[in-house]
């Protein structure tokens, strides 16, 4: 018997395999089967295979039946006798699913035998495959409140107790999708995290300040973890928004909350430090903007990472991570009081473990960033600078002057001289006299 094989698939050079998996959702072995000897009796054929691999079916231009044999092992009952100088071509069909993402090899044992004496004893055949798995993955960023103010008295960081004292709340969320075909058993994703306001020294003002951990939602499980040094809500500032709810706020203030070790976050006193630069923006129509913006790429922010991992994200699904924090108020508002807004973003992008073979054609939209834009409030800006006295001046010139515009024009449509029977007074006090005559003696002297 001789056993010639080979896989349905892009065959590189000889005896090497390429399986690009999820474009094909099945993997078929083609076993071809000669006999070039005389008939053989109870001729069979075996392909060992991955337990990964799930057999799903066979086909063929003779009455061949196969079977699973047991877990890696399909046998084909080739013929009984399998004659002189016939030749059958079986097709064994597998299903890939069950592939684990980090199997980047398959193989497959193949070798017939008979209980005829065979003229040669042949070595079984292996077949060896590389498995590229494909996945697209994409990310896109978004600020959940991407309009925020800041506004206020400049407060130190020590005088503030809670975290609805530091200022509004910002979230950046991020999207990963995965538009298949294959799944992908763990996703990196790698979040630049604009704490402070970079300058020239250890540490700089707060700028966007994480009050809770990152979650993730997704079908599959996750979890993110931040870089050593790092935690959430540094300052252990108590979170009150939610006045209803006393217990959380009894609870957040036991003593092992306040036991924590606040020496690391003491920071060298705030004098004068160097402020990120203000750039002037021409828009289209033709107005000028005041712009700072705050991010990690560009240096303009300090930043740490934070690591998530997004674990078994099936085709067409996806994961999304929600990075909660407060915009630290009082940076904006001593350093930029004048600007017309202040851009911070963070940015993520994806990573694939070393460890899994994933393939992935576009890599551009890995990268995403979120934004949140700050605007001093506007309210506040005229209460801190008072109106000058001129425009009271104005405002009370312009208000005369409308009064005198109105009392002519109502003059000029005669509004003044509607009904008045007599003018003076003289004529009035007659008419009087003549309408009753018991008055006549008032008037007589
Ligand atoms: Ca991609």
């Amino acid at each position: 018997l001789t056993v010639s094989y080979f896989l349905l698939a892009s065959s590189v050079k000889p005896d090497f395999y390429e399986l690009f998996l999820g474009e094909r959702e099945e993997i078929v072995v083609e076993v071809k089967v000669a006999n070039v000897g005389e008939s053989a009796y109870e001729a069979q054929l075996f392909i060992v295979h991955s337990q990964n691999l799930n057999y799903i079916a066979s086909k063929s231009n003779d009455s061949v039946i196969c079977n699973l044999y047991n877990a890696t092992i399909v046998s084909c009952s080739i013929g009984n006798p399998f004659k002189k100088d016939k030749a059958v071509d079986i097709q064994v069909r597998f299903d890939p699913k069950g592939l684990e993402d980090n199997e980047s090899q398959l193989g497959f044992t193949i070798f017939a035998n008979s209980t005829s004496k065979e003229v040669k004893e042949k070595q079984p055949i292996v077949l060896q495959a590389t498995v590229l798995k494909r996945a697209e993955l994409s990310i896109k960023g978004s600020a959940k409140t991407q309009w925020a103010f800041y506004g206020g008295p400049v407060v130190g960081e020590s005088a503030i107790k809670h975290l609805n004292e530091v200022g509004p709340k910002v979230s950046h969320v991020y999207e990963v999708f995965n538009e298949g075909p294959w799944k992908v058993s763990t996703v990196e994703v790698r979040i630049s995290w604009p704490y402070e306001v970079a300058n020239d020294k250890a540490h700089g003002k707060w700028l966007l300040y994480m009050e809770e951990m990152p979650t993730i939602q997704a079908l599959g499980d996750g979890e993110c973890i931040l870089p050593p040094g790092h935690v959430v809500n540094p300052l252990k500032l108590q979170d009150n928004a939610n006045l209803d709810d006393i217990d959380s706020i009894i609870q957040s203030s036991t003593p092992s909350t306040i036991l924590y070790n606040h020496t690391n976050h003491i920071r060298t006193t705030r004098d004068t430090e160097k402020v990120v630069n203000t750039r002037t923006i021409i828009d289209k129509d033709g107005h000028r903007h005041r712009v700072v913006a705050m991010n990690c790429k560009a240096g303009t922010a300090k930043c740490f990472d934070i690591v998530c991992y997004i674990y078994n994200l099936q085709r067409k699904q996806e994961a999304i991570i929600s990075v909660k924090a407060r915009l630290w108020n009082s940076t904006l508002v001593e350093d930029y009081p004048k600007v017309d807004m202040v851009k911070i973003g963070s940015n993520a992008r994806i990573v694939i473990p070393s460890n899994i073979v994933i393939q992935q054609e576009n890599l551009k939209d890995d990268y995403a960033i979120a934004e949140t834009i700050a605007y001093p409030d506007l309210l506040d800006q005229q209460e801190a600078e008072p109106v000058p006295v001129w425009i009271y001046i104005v405002a009370a010139v312009a208000g005369m002057l409308l009064f005198i515009l109105l009392t002519l024009i109502l003059r000029k449509l005669g509004f003044f001289k509607r009904r008045r029977p007599d003018p003076t007074l003289s004529g009035n006090l007659e008419k009087h006299r003549d309408d009753n005559p018991e008055n006549e003696a008032l008037f007589k002297h």
